[in-house]
């Protein structure tokens, strides 16, 4: 047994493998919130990440960044095939997100699904010391803390799920949904998702929770909501920099100096509405109500689970929509969408957000959405208008945003227009007070609160603030 005493165990690792001319293996740490909150409790704690490495076959052996150690899981071609694509990404996701796209259950999939939770749960059991505390992410992972739990009794296991809880009936269609509901011990986006979880622990399994409680066996077990957010100063320090300012002005004229940028970022994926966004944009194009040049719309959309069949159908489906739009509506070196099928760097990203009148986060179900906090986070000058959907996590949030419903054509243009054209006291106003929320409301906080309820002193826990994503 060794000596980790604060495990994470997730999906990915927080670094991805860059393979050199000479094909030198090096890793560069991929700069997400996760990471960046939970440095220095892993730091203070001699932690361990747990996690694939993000390519198929052997996995390379254990090393150290920054005093925390990394120990990279292996999952063959076959089961990222089948526990991360199948499974986790055309099963569990779509059902979770209110089955907006329909789920594909395989017999093949679920034995790789359990397969895989047991190897990571093997791996952490071995690694953990005496009384450790694990944190186990996300969706892909959920029988962990079960089997580990029959694995090591001693320890103190806490889950936490990105993505929406779905209610009672969706659940239901699950195959093997008892193994997935016991395993879990849970903290949550929304209140709602906790909600889920506790009516279903009561149907399914004939327990009796007690406000956020319920007892299992001999322990108690809590479910909770545990927003998560951004590192605000980091993105701010960020998008002050006269470099993002110098950017933003000069995405603006490039775009040819419009009085209404309407920008979307998102993973190329169906639960983010980027459809129905850009139906109503067009929309309004033929209804007059916006023109182009005066009006045009940026849309970023990452590139995802490019093998998974809905991922395919779905790129096809919006770059022919974006065809048309411009078809119908573009003029000659003056298109109406700008569609970018790429990933970018923090500061690109933070230029974009600054150069954007209207952002539009308007997914039709979504956990949280960090791209709503970022852009708030990123209006060091209090500018701009965010049009969010009520399906997003966030939405409980950031309440001065313009909130849509996305299902809903109608509401989702006026929104647009009510966003571009309101006041700009009216605006400001809003995104100071979307500021003072995210300032209080940090990624570390969130990391704090769902470690304090685990029973991680406060000390260990103490933020310390990001430094910038580096080598290791
Ligand atoms: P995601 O579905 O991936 O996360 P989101 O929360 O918006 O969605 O995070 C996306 C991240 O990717 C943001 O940090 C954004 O800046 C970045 N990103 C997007 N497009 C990019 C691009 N082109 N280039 C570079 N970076 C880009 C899941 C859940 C969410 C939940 C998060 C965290 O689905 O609901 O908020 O986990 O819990």
């Amino acid at each position: 047994m060794s000596n980790a005493s604060f495990i994470v165990v997730a999906n990915r690792l927080p670094v991805d493998s860059v393979v050199d001319d000479e094909g030198n293996r090096t890793w560069r740490r991929s700069p997400g919130g996760l990471v960046t909150a939970l440095e220095p409790v892993l730091q203070a704690n001699s932690g361990t990440w747990i996690g694939w490495a993000g390519t198929a076959g052997e996995a390379p052996d254990a090393f150290e960044s920054d005093g925390v150690t990394l120990m990279p899981v292996p999952l063959s071609e076959q089961e990222v095939l089948r526990y991360y694509e199948g499974f986790s990404n055309a099963s569990l996701w779509p059902l979770y997100h209110d089955a907006v796209e329909p789920r594909v259950f395989r017999r093949s999939w679920w034995k790789s699904y359990y397969e895989v939770n047991e190897r990571f749960a093997d791996i952490c059991a071995r690694e953990a010391a005496p009384g450790a505390v694990v944190w186990v992410q996300d969706y892909q992972l959920q029988l962990v803390p079960g089997m580990l739990r029959e694995r090591r009794p001693d320890l103190r296991i806490g889950f936490f799920l990105h993505i929406p809880f779905p209610p009672v009936e969706l659940f239901m269609q699950l195959p093997h949904r008892m193994e997935i509901l016991k395993g879990l011990l849970v903290g949550f986006q929304r209140p709602l998702a906790a909600q889920n979880f506790l009516a279903l622990t009561r149907h399914l399994l004939g327990y009796r929770p007690r406000g956020h409680y319920v007892n299992v066996d001999d322990r108690l077990v809590r479910a909770d909501a545990f927003p998560i957010s951004i590192d605000t100063a980091h993105n701010e320090e960020v998008a002050g920099t006269e470099r993002v300012r110098q950017r933003a002005k000069e995405i603006r004229a490039e775009l040819g100096e419009p009085e209404t940028i309407i920008l979307g970022v998102d993973r190329l994926d169906y639960t983010k509405g980027i459809e129905q966004r850009l139906k109503a944009f067009r929309e309004l194009l033929e209804d007059g109500r916006l023109q182009v040049p005066n009006a045009v719309m940026v849309q970023v959309a990452t590139p995802s689970r490019e093998r998974v069949d809905q991922y395919m159908k779905l790129r096809e489906r919006v770059e022919r929509q974006v065809g048309r739009i411009n078809g119908e509506y573009g003029q000659v070196g003056l298109p109406a969408v700008h569609y970018l099928h790429q990933s970018f760097d923090r500061y690109e990203l933070a230029a974009l957000y600054q150069a954007a009148d209207v952002m539009a986060v308007t997914p039709l179900r979504d956990g949280m959405n960090l791209v709503a906090k970022e852009y708030v986070a990123s209006r060091v000058d209090n500018r701009g208008a965010l049009v969010l959907s009520e399906f997003a996590g966030a939405a409980g949030d950031l309440r001065q945003a313009f909130l849509v419903n996305p299902h809903d054509l109608t509401d989702l243009k006026d929104g647009f227009v009510t966003a571009a054209n309101a006041p700009l006291d009216d605006k400001m106003k809003r995104m100071r007070a979307m500021r003072r929320y995210l300032r209080k409301h940090d990624v570390s906080r969130w990391a704090r609160s769902f470690l304090t309820a685990l029973g991680v002193p406060e000390r260990s826990a103490a933020y310390n603030p990001g430094s910038p994503p580096a080598e290791v």
